[in-house]
């Protein structure tokens, strides 16, 4: 089969929740109009009006189109979506939101169907799509064959990562870039918390942490390096003894703000257990091993 690189007429496009609807939008804009279907059909409308071509069932948006997109709020609603629908010859990309295993068996059912398959995880918000200065990205997985084949057309919404073969890769990017902002979050609302009722000015403060966590991101190529590397201790500044020290003064200011520690206890425990492991000298690297061994 003859794989165009770029589909003239757009691809398929399933589901058109807040991401899906940004999706369309921006193949519309690039002049490569998605046939587009969605389990509530009035969501539709407006795209209608806008040059998408709707159809009316899942099995007839995939007919339209070799390349296949799915937008759905997780893999079970793609499994309901896609079941029964015949798949074969199609590129099949997964933009929704998942685990790796569960990325892993959404490409062994596309395969046993007949299709190629690339999972994707996306790196951005709905805003963020069809606004390359954004900086926003989707994570690829999968089929390097189909992701070559489609790269133009992927690269419309959003900047492209291709991270290999296998297709949880995506999902396991995605999903620890998640996590750890997940925990920054968990450190802003903390932070917050210490000085919302002082006299200061929150916007002030506000920026004040922007430029702190700005300043602390590095962290993460010394981290790379001493796992690495496997010396935890290789050009640490801020050693552990000195910063379980520093958590005390942390869980002071908490209590006399009269604020809740518990986001900050469990990393803190942690590294108090690093620390009684004889490992004064590290910095945090040394808590990975407590988290995965
Ligand atoms: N929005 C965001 O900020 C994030 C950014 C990062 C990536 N995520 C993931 O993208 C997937 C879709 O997210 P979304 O924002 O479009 O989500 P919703 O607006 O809630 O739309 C959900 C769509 O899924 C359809 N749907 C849900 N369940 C079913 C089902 N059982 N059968 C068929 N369709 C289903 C829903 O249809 P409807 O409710 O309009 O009928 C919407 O089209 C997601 O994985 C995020 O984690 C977004």
């Amino acid at each position: 089969m003859e794989y165009d690189t770029f589909e003239k007429n757009g691809p398929a496009l399933l589901g058109l929740g807040a991401m899906g609807t940004a999706l369309a939008r921006a193949w519309l804009a690039a002049g490569h109009p998605p046939t587009v279907w969605n389990r509530t059909p009035g969501r539709a409308a407006p795209l209608a009006a806008e040059g998408a071509r709707v159809a009316g069932t899942a099995a007839e948006a995939v007919a339209a189109s070799d390349l296949v997109v799915v937008c759905l709020l997780d893999d079970a609603s793609v499994g309901e979506v896609l079941a029964g629908v015949d798949l074969t010859g199609k590129d099949l990309v997964d933009l929704t939101t998942g685990t790796p295993a569960q990325a892993r068996a959404r490409a062994r059912w596309a395969e046993e169907r007949g299709a190629r398959f690339l999972d994707g995880g996306i790196m951005a918000v709905p805003p963020m799509i069809g606004a390359p200065e954004s900086g926003g990205y989707v994570l690829y997985s999968g089929s390097r064959a189909l992701f070559e084949a489609h790269r133009d057309t992927l690269a419309v919404p959003a900047g492209t990562r291709y991270v290999g073969e296998d297709p949880a890769l995506a999902a396991l990017h995605d999903t620890a870039l998640l996590s750890a902002m997940t925990g920054m979050f968990a450190g802003i609302a903390h932070a917050f918390a210490l000085v919302r009722d002082e006299d200061v000015a929150l916007q002030d403060f506000a920026s004040l942490l922007a430029g702190w966590l700005t300043a602390m991101a590095p962290h993460v190529y010394s981290t790379a390096d001493h796992l690495e590397s496997g010396d935890y201790t290789k050009g640490v500044t801020s050693n552990l003894a000195m910063m379980v020290q520093g958590n005390a003064t942390l869980l002071r200011t908490a209590e006399e703000q009269k604020v809740s520690a518990e986001l900050l206890t469990p990393f803190m425990a942690l590294m108090e257990r690093r620390l009684a492991d004889g490992h004064p000298d590290e910095d945090t690297t040394g808590v990975i091993d407590l988290l995965t061994r």
